[in-house]
């Protein structure tokens, strides 16, 4: 529960990706009053081993299983702010505790997994969104979000970058109101859409005797250029071998 005067006292970061971590740490470093009779704990999935006791500014990282140990994040923290977590967080520990997430997309538009791969696809819009976490994925009332464009010429890569800057510049401006909590949520206006990892899985293969628009396939090589990752491949007929695809494109410098 948030305390009157200050606000959430305990707060516990959970986090797999190291640009938002850093990103956090950074606001935290810059913003003394937001540790001013806090503190924060960073934890990350016990999966991550490139995570476990690294440090983050001067934050340690330690490794908690959400599913096994949330009673004790129930008794121990009041705040919960997942910020890219990989582990999927019990009913258990979102009914005990507040939980917060940062997401890199535009709820209720493409919840879930990569959602700038499905914009891409879809066009559906692209955006951050800091929102409550209940039961459903990337479905809780929404405290802050705002679209980023998607251009002909982006790839996974170059939106997911625009994305990236978008939750930390959310992060910036509502982290004060969240902690303090003093901040508001809407529902989403619908239930929208939500892609699974098999989702994109299901993407990576392309067969060579499908039949599409070139602008479908564009769009489906672009959704899936992601450097450094090799995401799309077709099947060698000669070879029966993988023979992995990216797509280069590059706007117009002259206008
Ligand atoms: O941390 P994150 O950016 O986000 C993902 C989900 O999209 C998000 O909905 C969830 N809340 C979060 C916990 O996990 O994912 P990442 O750091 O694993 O990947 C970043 C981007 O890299 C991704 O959007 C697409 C690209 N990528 C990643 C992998 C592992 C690929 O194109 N291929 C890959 O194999």
């Amino acid at each position: 529960m948030a305390n009157e005067e200050h606000g959430f006292r305990k707060v516990l970061v959970v986090s797999d990706n190291s640009e938002i971590l850093s990103a956090f740490t950074d606001i935290l470093q810059a913003r003394p009053e937001l540790t001013e009779a806090r503190t924060f704990t960073f934890v990350c999935s016990p999966k991550n081993t490139a995570f476990i006791g690294k440090t983050f500014g001067s934050r340690r990282v330690e490794p908690m299983n959400m599913k096994t140990d949330y009673e004790t994040v129930v008794a121990d923290y009041d705040l919960v702010i997942s910020a890219h977590s990989k582990q999927i967080f019990p009913e258990g520990l979102v009914r005990g505790v507040t939980c917060i997430n940062v997401h890199p997309g535009y709820n209720p538009f493409n919840r879930g997994w990569y959602p700038q791969v499905f914009s891409i696809l879809n066009g559906l819009p692209l955006g951050a969104t800091i929102h409550e976490i209940d039961e459903q994925l990337d479905h809780g009332g929404i405290i802050a979000q705002e679209k980023v464009e998607l251009y002909a010429w982006d790839t996974s890569l170059t939106a997911y970058q625009r994305v990236q800057h978008m939750e930390i510049s959310l992060m910036e401006r509502y982290l004060p109101e969240i902690v303090a909590g003093t901040y508001t949520s809407v529902p989403p206006t619908e239930e929208g859409n939500l892609n699974l990892k098999k989702d994109f899985e299901a993407l990576r293969e392309i067969d060579l005797q499908e039949t599409v628009t070139f602008g479908d396939a564009i769009n489906r090589l672009r959704a899936l250029t992601h450097p450094p990752f090799s995401n799309a491949y077709f099947i060698d007929p000669a070879t029966g071998e993988r023979v992995w695809l990216t797509l280069t494109l590059e706007k117009d410098q002259e206008k």
